[in-house]
């Protein structure tokens, strides 16, 4: 944490109870600050009226890669130790899936998915595999709940990885998702680089799947280029297409990878590929806690029920550990500044009620919002707050004049927390008369 902005008190405001609401929003009377029962935040998306008949932004799974897709991140490698610790902490947070690296790759990808499979998890396990019958046989001999099959289907893919016409790739694919459900395993066939192909190809291809049985078609956007609304449109004509659920895989390249999961999620996509902290190829793919953040916004109780969110920092330290790097400062929620309050008037605000300027709620997330009270943009306020909460009572009269005793100071150099509050306490020791 930062030298110069101080922690909250267990009950979520720099002083403890401001106005009589706690952390969690409560007041005493058992009602959050706006009136709601149990806790709820209001809508935060007042303009949001009427729930689209296609959306699954309150009904959605998620497919969590971080032992596949995040195996590609450039950092990655997972012993089989770390997997199972991996595998048991996701399942543990709540994900319905788990998808893990072919057992193809590697004698000990092989090894491990077995041992994974047989943890007995709450989450399903699925391993990813080509569109191939070898592959498929190896997968399913695994003991995984569901094989996850894929196959490129862009032009440029097909003429630069593995030389398919569209007939052969459908050929082999209804072959292989058959083959598949016959041995009792869920199945889903996607298709790489799908924003890069041949709308009538691609549809066509999913109708066929779709007649052969298959659990889930899946889109991915493999090399990060779609945009929100290009998502939206390509689920939603896939969704009049095809019976079958709709999975989701965003790369982030561009920045979208958690607004396109969003969009397909509207678009009435069920499922969303996740890895944790978005590791992956090049930059990764939608990060799981990216999409929660955005998810709990306008579907809280379906969120809260389904994820042990307090858990999420957790999993991310072990992943962060894992490839050896660090959380970004500005990750959603647990990233070092995602919950703190410089500005004096967001200060101010905040102490007042926390809805002003968070639209999440880190208590939800078991982490703390930060109000800094050491530098020239603090307010009155939070110094006021931060004397209170080192125990010296002064009026607001005397918090102004502190205050600007503080930003003279840190006009002139950073200011570390014991700096304020060495100057805090000098001030009173002048100022307040001993009780
Ligand atoms: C890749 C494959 C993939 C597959 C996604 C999926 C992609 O590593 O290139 O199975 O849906 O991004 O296309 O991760
Ligand atoms: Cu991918």
């Amino acid at each position: 944490m930062c030298s110069s902005c101080a922690p909250e008190t267990a009950n979520g405001t720099v002083n403890g109870t401001v106005n009589g609401t706690t952390t969690n929003g409560t007041t005493p009377n058992g009602t959050t600050p706006n009136g709601t029962a149990n806790g709820t935040r209001q809508s935060r998306q007042p303009y949001q009226s009427v729930a689209d008949a296609y959306s699954n932004t309150a009904n959605f799974k998620i497919i969590e890669s971080t032992l596949r897709e995040g195996e590609q991140f450039a950092n990655a490698f997972y012993d089989t130790e770390t997997k199972i610790k991996i595998a048991t902490a996701l399942s543990d947070f709540g994900v319905e899936y788990i998808e893990l690296t072919s057992p193809v790759a590697s004698p000990q990808s092989r090894a491990d998915c077995e041992a994974i499979c047989k943890l007995g998890l709450k989450a399903k396990i699925l391993t990813h595999v080509r569109c191939t019958m070898e592959d498929a046989k190896i997968a399913v001999a695994t003991g995984v709940d569901g094989v996850d099959v894929v196959i490129g289907t862009s032009q440029i893919l097909r003429d630069h990885s593995h030389h398919k016409s569209m007939a052969q790739i459908t050929e082999t694919a209804i072959e292989v998702v058959q083959y598949i459900k016959s041995q009792g395993v869920e199945v889903r066939f996607s298709s790489e680089d799908s924003f890069r192909s041949n709308l009538v190809d691609l549809l066509s291809l999913y109708q066929a799947v779709d007649k052969a049985g298959v659990n889930r078609v899946g889109i991915a956007d493999t090399v990060g280029l779609a945009t929100p609304r290009q998502v939206y449109k390509l689920v939603r004509t896939l969704r009049d297409v095809v019976s079958c659920d709709i999975e989701t895989h965003f790369h982030n390249d561009t920045m979208c990878a958690v607004a396109n999961a969003h969009a397909a999620l509207e678009a009435g996509a069920t499922h969303v590929d996740t890895s944790v902290l978005g590791i992956g190829e090049r930059n990764g793919i939608t990060p799981l806690g990216g999409l929660l953040a955005r998810m709990i916004v306008e579907s809280p109780e379906y969120v809260k029920s389904r994820y042990q969110l307090h858990k999420l920092k957790e999993i991310e330290d072990l992943v962060a550990n894992t490839v050896q790097v660090n959380v970004p400062f500005n990750n959603p929620i647990t990233g070092y500044s995602a919950f703190s309050h410089k500005a004096g008037i967001h200060a101010k605000a905040i102490l007042n009620k926390p809805e002003t300027y968070e639209i999440l709620n880190p208590s939800d997330w078991g982490v703390k919002r930060w109000i800094h009270f050491s530098s020239r943009l603090t307010g009155w306020n939070a110094i006021k707050s931060r004397a209170e909460q080192l125990g010296l009572i002064i009026n607001d009269e005397q918090a102004k004049q502190l205050t600007q005793k503080i930003k003279a100071m840190a006009d002139v150099r950073p200011l570390a927390i014991d700096d304020t509050d060495s100057i805090i306490r000098s001030f009173c020791l002048e100022h307040v008369p001993e009780v």
